[in-house]
């Protein structure tokens, strides 16, 4: 069971604050290879995060006060799953009015999962919550830890020069010196430095000598109270497409008992075969009342049902088109959608609809 957020205890990391104004962030540790070392069978583990001051010695150069709150099981994450997504939501609701922003130090293997996850959970976000990670333990000796986490912090503490706002009151990505959407990542290198890429939008901000916000492609909304959502629908599949499926495959995928929704991986802009055994096991799922919301296997570009013929059938069977989502955001945004317990036209009108900055209106 999740402990409850206020039993998890801060450590404050010495750093170099003085000025009692001085900027507080809350770096949430989860697991991942940066906290990650051998272990007796020769693998990669997750460990405690150990003195992270004393692995990191530049952090207490920075002007920003830190605390650390590590997640008692830190994971590879490819453990990682939805109930994991509504704690830390409940965590970062729990301390949102003491800091300015988050870090989450998490794995690489489905950050773009979580991010998109905590994107629709954080609702009315007005504050920071930036995942990042390693692709090399912190201790090795050419880590990508230090240059990706101490930037994270930075964002996360980051405020316009003149209006003293906030500047990015979003759920991000920062690896490799790029600042993505949470929405839009999707990791896409597992032996490079640059792991991620921002699908079908530009970055928020690039690190060199300076940072560099695109201030254009930050989502500013009116101003809200953070609304915390804990509830996700689990009954979701993938399945995605290729020449030579069969009905048994489809048939099995869709016929999962209890599904509610699935991400229907289809060709280019949205295409899928013709055949009729295809279609009609689409419309049998449609009967028994299960969403399919159309994600190309493209990564960039869109879905526009309707532009050929081979997926014009699936509009008249009621297949949501998924415009420009990526995998990754669509199945999350299924969970969520189908996870607030509305009617069938307000789902429908929430999955075609732009509602975490996941699709190009
Ligand atoms: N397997 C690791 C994880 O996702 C990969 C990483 O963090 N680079 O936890």
């Amino acid at each position: 069971m999740a402990p409850d957020p206020a039993d998890l205890p801060l450590a404050p990391l010495p750093t170099q604050a003085t000025a009692a104004d001085a900027p507080r962030v809350l770096l949430v540790y989860t697991g991942g290879t940066v906290g990650m070392a051998v272990n007796a069978a020769g693998e990669l583990a997750p460990m405690e995060l150990q003195r992270l001051d004393r692995q990191m010695p530049e952090l207490a150069r920075l002007p920003l006060r830190v605390s650390l709150l590590s997640l008692p099981e830190p994971m590879d994450s490819s453990n990682v799953a939805p109930a994991d997504w509504l704690f830390w939501a409940r965590l970062i609701g729990h301390h949102y009015a003491d800091f300015d922003g988050f870090v989450v130090l998490h794995g690489t293997d489905t950050m773009a999962y979580s991010a998109a996850a905590l994107s629709y959970l954080l609702e009315h976000l007005g504050k920071p919550v930036v995942f990042t990670g390693a692709q090399l333990p912190v201790g090795a000796s050419r880590s990508d830890a230090q240059r990706n986490l101490v930037t994270a912090l930075e964002i996360a503490a980051a405020r316009h020069p003149c209006a003293s706002t906030v500047r990015v009151p979003e759920v991000g990505v920062f690896f490799n010196d790029v600042l993505i959407r949470g929405t839009r990542a999707k990791k896409v290198e597992s032996q490079q430095f640059a792991a991620f890429k921002s699908e079908n939008y530009p970055p928020l901000a690039r690190a060199g000598i300076g940072l560099e916000f695109s201030d254009a492609s930050i989502r500013r909304l009116p101003a809200g109270r953070l609304r915390v959502h804990q509830r996700l629908e689990t009954g979701v599949a993938v399945l995605r497409l290729f020449p030579g499926i069969t009905a048994a495959v489809v048939d099995a995928v869709l016929g999962v008992p209890g599904l509610r929704g699935c991400v229907l991986e289809t060709y280019g802009s949205g295409n899928a075969p013709t055949a009729a055994w295809f279609l009609a096991s689409l419309a049998r799922a449609r009967q028994r009342g299960v969403w399919l919301l159309n994600v190309s296997q493209c990564v960039e570009g869109r879905v526009v049902q309707g532009k050929y013929q081979t997926s014009a059938a699936l509009a008249d069977l009621g297949v949501v088109g998924g415009n420009d989502i990526t995998t990754e955001a669509a199945v999350t945004k299924l969970m969520f959608v189908l996870g607030l317990g509305l009617d069938e036209a307000r789902i429908r009108q929430l999955l075609g609809q732009d509602l975490r900055g996941e699709i190009t209106p």
